[in-house]
């Protein structure tokens, strides 16, 4: 068994959450916040057998879009361009995958 961990733009979390449940995987999401940006983001567990985990990852790629976001430069942390924005790309998800030792509803 694996749990997939996706940290996921909380604009894509309703369709990514959806698309998830529809196709039978259980899903547990997190509100969370990125420590660069410091914006609310989504970050779903998905606990899977091994022989799915593709499927959660096509779903989650599917449904998770890129976007451009202007920051402050002081954000990015150089003083030299302090008052110039900076673009950064943001998405579509940072996915984890870890193996699950031991899986138990008691
Ligand atoms: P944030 O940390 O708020 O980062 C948002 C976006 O800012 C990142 O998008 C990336 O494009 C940019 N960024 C982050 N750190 C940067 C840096 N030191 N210099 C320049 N640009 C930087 P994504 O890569 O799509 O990440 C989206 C969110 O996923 C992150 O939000 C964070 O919450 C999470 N994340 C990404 N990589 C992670 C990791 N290795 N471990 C834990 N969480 C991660």
């Amino acid at each position: 068994m694996k749990l997939v961990l996706a940290i996921v733009n909380k604009d894509d979390s309703g369709t990514v959450s959806s698309a998830l449940t529809k196709e039978g995987f259980t899903v547990t999401k997190l509100a969370t916040t990125g420590g660069f940006l410091m914006s609310g983001n989504t970050t779903f567990l998905v606990g899977v057998d091994d022989n799915r985990v593709d499927e959660v990852m096509n779903v989650i790629q599917k449904y998770s879009k890129k976007r451009s976001q202007m920051i402050p430069s002081t954000t990015y942390g150089n003083a030299a361009y302090a008052t110039i924005p900076v673009e950064v790309t943001v998405g579509g998800a940072t996915v984890f995958v870890m193996n699950i030792e031991r899986y138990e509803r008691l």
